[in-house]
């Protein structure tokens, strides 16, 4: 599509049954950030929505899992998901919900619509059905052994491991995951989309038109689904929790989550529009409109076809592309919330990004991070190491001392105030950079509007390396040291520092889309607006004017520690080893000193006392309590391994000291947000720290 009038940008709605790692964020949500970032800077009309799926059989469990209900389960976890990515400098126009009434209304009449127009056909089947739990099994409530790769962890929509789309009755040996007994077969009505009514149109829409310009992988994937024979899929589901299916023939029935959650893109973009006074139906129905998925492999198919085919349906404009991105990797490992191998947003936003005033660099450390190592077309690995390493040796050491070098020497040389550029006596050196500033922004821009965010980044970085290759050509420092016997050299000086400065205000404006905060410190440097981030202002060379004077330079990354990549490594180790076995009883050696800390060491711990107010055993895991602790200001789940001493009942009420603000961890499934300190006495047996007389919940412990 040339020069479409608006875009319409979607990042796959993230479930709300639990935090997102980074590959989540490498995925389906960085990529987008920039290239919104990108058409924002070239003034474009944009809007870039996202927002928190939350129906599915994933919430329910989840809510099982936790002890608690779906609605707490999506308040939660979208609370913390939005949370999450604003610390990540995610820049969405809306970050919307499902559960909203604006929703369910616009899924119901998409559904009304296709429905009447006669477009779904209603089908009576014979469906997994768990006589214990009383429900038919779809989606998470079931699961087996996958027929595509063998792994046991398949589940009737969908296999965790291949990532391949699955129904009920493809898994081999299912199981319901309620009750964990085999399923017996029951007659059940549904709606169906008849996919196989639309294959002439998937095949010329994909494997004609889109052949060139959407990934092979995306267009592989399309193209063996299509040829494996396109299924009716059913739109709706025997549960209580969704979108009612607007039917009294369908009492009991809601929308099948992948139905309604693509719809969340529109009633998100309606929402937005009411928001800021806009029409929404432009960037839905007009032809002009560019529309932009970007989700990971496995939701392709939901994106590429079955949604498609619903908008087509409805009326409605197509994705101009699907950029799909394949798996990130995790230190040699599969990325994996059930088996706690994962770094969660919130565990680098607490690790990192919190514990620097002004940690927008190392949000930046990060996006840079994913978007080098981006899965763009093959899956890729997240190492500790590789993160030192990109951060290390190319954010501070070429593209961060490239303009440290130019600042400190402009202030040094030119008085801290922009130079004359002399152009007639501009040498080879110079005029080579100015050909480099002028260039890459075709080069830059046309990897961006093609989902090249790694080659793109790459251009940035090496532009910034050939701006270090230069200075040490001209070497001004040296230049410097004949100014006494020959005053003209201060023209070369000059020049060089000129073109320097003029580099860095390019850089500045090639940075921003994949690192904000980076940009936003290059500016106050510059002490210019954020007009110069203006995209038109790329390739020029009269940014910063001469005379104009500029701040002292700062630092705009710092190194990444050895003990912090170890530390992360450990974490990450430590955490499969609780998943995999929870805490070993201590040997009963002499309590010996831990190695001594500092004082703002210990400062760093908040402890207060709390009042347990429920206690229960966590299923399958026998030495495990999980407790709700009252500290005033909220009540806290606490998982504590202290089931072999003491009976839930007789603990409820007891004080108790916590230390509040202990990262949040999984064991079992189950979120633990603090820790119980205990005592133990010479028999081993564990006694509660509390106050001597009860105090109120929330008191602080110091
Ligand atoms: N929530 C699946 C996922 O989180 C699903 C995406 C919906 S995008 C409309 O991968
Ligand atoms: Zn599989």
């Amino acid at each position: 599509m040339t020069n479409p009038k608006r875009y319409l940008i979607t990042s796959a709605l993230p479930y709300a049954n639990g935090l997102k790692h980074v590959g989540h964020l490498a995925g389906a949500y960085i990529p987008a950030d920039i290239y919104v970032r990108y058409l924002r800077a070239q003034k474009r009309d944009v809007v870039f929505v996202c927002g928190s799926d939350e129906h599915g059989t994933a919430i329910p469990i989840q809510a099982t899992k936790e002890g608690t209900t779906p609605r707490a389960i999506i308040d939660k976890y979208h609370e913390a998901m939005k949370q999450d990515f604003e610390d990540l400098s995610m820049s969405f126009d809306i970050y919307h919900r499902t559960s909203e009434p604006i929703h369910h209304e616009t899924a119901q009449e998409f559904f009304t619509r296709l429905n009447n127009a006669g477009e779904l056909e209603t089908k009576e089947t014979e469906q997994y059905f768990d006589e214990e739990a009383k429900t038919f099994l779809a989606d998470r409530y079931i699961k087996g052994t996958c027929p595509n790769c063998g792994s046991d962890r398949a589940f009737g929509d969908q296999c965790e491991t291949c990532g391949r789309t699955l129904s009920p009755d493809e898994l081999i040996n299912p199981v319901s995951t309620l009750s964990g007994k085999t399923p017996i077969k029951k007659k059940t009505t549904h709606w169906y989309l008849p996919l196989g009514k639309h294959e002439q149109f998937l095949r010329e829409w994909i494997l004609e038109q889109h052949k060139d310009d959407w990934r092979s992988t995306v267009v592989g994937q399309c193209k063996s689904w299509i040829e494996g024979g396109l299924q009716s899929r059913a739109v709706t589901r025997d549960l209580d929790w969704g979108v009612k299916v607007p039917l009294k023939e369908a009492e009991g029935k809601v929308l099948y989550v992948w139905f309604d959650a693509p719809i969340g893109y529109i009633s998100a973009t309606k929402q937005w529009a009411i928001d800021n006074k806009k029409d929404w139906k432009p960037y839905w129905q007009d032809k002009d409109t560019k529309l932009v998925h970007f989700v990971g492999k496995d939701n392709i198919v939901f994106h590429c076809i079955i949604f498609p085919v619903m908008l087509k349906l409805h009326g409605d404009i197509l994705p101009e592309n699907v950029p799909a991105n394949e798996f990130l990797n995790l230190e040699g490992d599969k990325m994996s919330t059930s088996r706690n191998w994962k770094l969660d947003m919130r565990d680098y936003i607490i690790d990192f990004v919190k514990k620097e005033n002004g940690g927008g660099q190392c949000v930046d450390m990060l996006r840079y991070y994913l978007t080098q190592i981006a899965p763009e077309t093959k899956d890729s690995e997240f190492m500790w190491k590789g993160f030192q390493d990109a951060v290390n040796s190319e954010l501070v050491s070429i593209f961060g001392n490239f303009v440290n070098r130019t600042w400190v020497l402009m202030h040094k040389l030119c008085g801290g105030k922009v130079p004359q550029l002399h152009t007639g006596i501009l040498d080879d050196n110079d005029k080579i950079l100015i050909g480099e500033i002028e260039n890459a922004k075709t080069r830059i821009e046309s990897l961006l509007e093609q989902y090249k965010f790694r080659e793109a980044l790459y251009e940035v970085i090496d532009l910034s390396r050939k701006g270090n290759q230069y200075m040490q050509k001209k070497e001004p420092w040296i230049v410097a040291k004949k100014l006494a016997e020959n005053p003209e050299a201060q023209k070369s000086i000059d020049n060089t520092m000129y073109l320097c400065l003029q580099l860095t205000a390019n850089l500045a404006i090639f940075i921003n889309p994949f690192l904000p905060n980076t940009a936003k410190s290059m500016l106050y440097m510059m002490k210019v607006v954020d007009k110069l981030l203006d995209w038109e202002n790329a390739g020029k060379l009269k940014l910063l004017s001469t005379g104009y004077s500029l701040r002292e330079p700062q630092l705009l990354f710092r190194k990444i520690e050895d003990t912090e990549i170890t530390e992360q490594i450990e974490k990450l180790k430590s955490g499969l080893k609780q998943m995999e076995e929870p805490k070993k009883e201590e040997t009963k050696t002499e309590s010996v000193v831990k190695s001594e800390i500092q004082f703002d060491d210990f400062a760093r711990i908040d402890l207060k006392v709390g009042t347990i107010v429920s206690a229960e055993k966590v299923e399958k895991a026998d030495k495990l309590l999980k407790l709700s602790v009252d500290l005033g200001f909220e009540t806290r789940t606490i998982v504590s391994g202290i089931a072999l001493h003491f009976k839930p009942e007789e603990i409820v009420g007891k004080q108790v000291t916590v230390v509040t603000n202990l990262a949040p961890r999984k064991m079992r499934g189950i979120e633990s947000n603090g820790m119980i300190l205990m005592a133990e006495d010479k028999n081993g047996k564990l006694q509660f720290l509390k106050p001597e007389n009860p105090v109120s919940p929330g008191s602080n412990v110091s």
